[in-house]
């Protein structure tokens, strides 16, 4: 996009917009249960899903648990915080940008 106007990058249709992963991290002290609770409720996983992907990040330290638009994922990332925090958990929650 070097040396096009401001015009041109505005209106322009083809430009890819940015993607963001969302991850939940591992920690000692969150309830296995609860990290399926938030899987299910802001990640639309099933309940297979949510258990399977909570052993990954149990295992692995982190996983990926949505790809969505900056705004979307921003969201995501302060309800789960929140939700959390209001249940005593310390589970974190990250964005990292998709790079293709
Ligand atoms: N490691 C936690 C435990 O043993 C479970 C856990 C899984 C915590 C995933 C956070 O994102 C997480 N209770």
């Amino acid at each position: 996009m070097t040396g096009t106007s401001l015009k041109d990058k505005v209106f322009d249709k083809n430009k890819k917009p940015k993607l963001f992963q969302v991850l939940l991290l591992n920690d000692d002290y969150t309830t296995m249960e609860f990290v399926i609770v938030v899987l299910m409720r802001f990640f639309s996983k099933n309940q297979e899903a949510a258990n399977a992907l909570m052993l990954k990040i149990h295992i692995e330290g982190e996983a990926v648990c949505g790809i969505y638009s900056h705004d979307v994922a921003q969201t995501k990332v302060t309800q789960v915080i929140e939700f959390s925090r209001k249940n005593e958990q310390p589970l974190m929650c990250i964005i990292r940008e998709l790079s293709d």
